[in-house]
């Protein structure tokens, strides 16, 4: 059976993904991740190995174990927390990725054969500064101009993407190269059974948990910051989709995705018309409004759809009426 590499395996996204793959049952599942799972999530992989990706022993193991048809690389360290550490920041998602990348590189050549390696960028190699229009949506070409550490790493490894990438590349060129690279731009991602960490959207998914736990919460930005997101459902949806996806049919290498944009005070009054009682204020945290400020409050999505079919399947109401507000209950009430 072919075999897939996780890294981030224990991250919010690499438990969504983890599970739907194992349910599939097509791959066998490598997971990587600096944290210990649980043992459901264990059982779910053929391997799972605990380290960091910046330990080259631990890459080369992996290598020496495995030979991987695609890698989803999910491990790094988000945007307010890479502001608070940029240094790790740069090593962790530029280092531990070009590691990642390397390896991948390494299969192909022992496969002879391209192998698809999946990253996950995110909206935080865009920059609102000085744009006369900032309510628009942006193209994957519009106003990359990244601000933080995490944004910044996200569009190095991007170009990089490139660099490696087989697409545009002769055959003699794709013997060098052989990454077939993809990539998404992620927006904020709000999920009922997992949390974020270390992240600037975070703000979406705490108010809902907080709401549903009887906690107290205040928002770190402002009532009117808007942003993109979509729920975890169609996140993992896109990373399966546009891997699954025929290359000819692949105009570009990175790809925006959106659920749907709204404003903090959208979210809080959406949570508080099921958790009247729920206490939700705000409190500015100025460094991470700045990091909001400077994000797309909208993203177009049309090369995405138009090239592999993306569509996701959850618009506002919809992920809150159908989605988060009852898988939160079912969470925090036990049932
Ligand atoms: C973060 O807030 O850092 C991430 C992202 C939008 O990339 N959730």
């Amino acid at each position: 059976m072919a075999e897939v590499l996780i890294t981030g395996a224990n991250g919010e996204i690499g438990h969504s993904l983890i599970h739907f793959l194992a349910e599939e049952g097509r791959y066998q599942v490598v997971g990587c991740d600096l944290r210990e799972p649980t043992p459901a999530l264990r059982r779910l992989c053929s391997h799972f190995y605990v380290g960091n990706i910046l330990d080259q022993g631990l890459v080369d193991e992996i290598h020496q174990n495995h030979c991987f048809d695609k890698v989803f690389h999910l491990a790094g360290l988000l945007s307010s927390s890479g502001e608070k550490n940029p240094y790790l920041a740069h090593e962790v998602n530029v280092n531990g990725s070009m590691n990642i990348m390397k390896l991948a590189q390494e299969d192909a050549n022992r496969r002879h054969k391209p192998v698809v390696f999946m990253f996950t960028s995110s909206i935080a190699v865009y920059g609102l500064q000085g744009d006369p229009n900032p309510d628009r949506a942006l193209k994957e070409h519009e106003n990359v101009l990244p601000t933080t550490m995490y944004g910044i790493n996200k569009h190095y490894i991007e170009c990089l993407g490139d660099y490696f990438g087989v697409r545009d590349k002769s055959m003699e060129e794709q013997r060098m190269v052989n990454l077939d690279f993809r990539c998404l731009r992620f927006p904020g991602i709000i999920s009922a059974e997992s949390m974020p960490s270390g992240g600037t959207s975070d703000f979406g998914p705490e108010m809902l948990h907080a709401a549903a736990q009887g906690k107290s919460y205040k928002c770190f930005v402002k009532p009117e910051a808007k942003l993109p997101f979509m729920v975890m459902q169609d996140a993992v949806k896109a990373l399966l989709d546009l891997s699954r996806a025929d290359m000819s049919k692949l105009t570009r290498s990175v790809y925006n995705v959106n659920g749907f944009s709204v404003s903090a005070e959208t979210i809080r009054r959406r949570i508080l018309a099921d958790f009247a009682q729920a206490d939700l204020g705000y409190e500015v945290v100025p460094f991470r409004q700045k990091i909001i400020d400077s994000w797309p409050r909208d993203l177009d999505d049309s090369a995405a759809r138009n090239d592999w079919g993306w569509r996701p399947d959850y618009a506002f109401e919809k992920a809150f009426d159908d989605l988060l507000i009852p898988s939160v209950r079912r969470r925090y009430s036990g049932d």
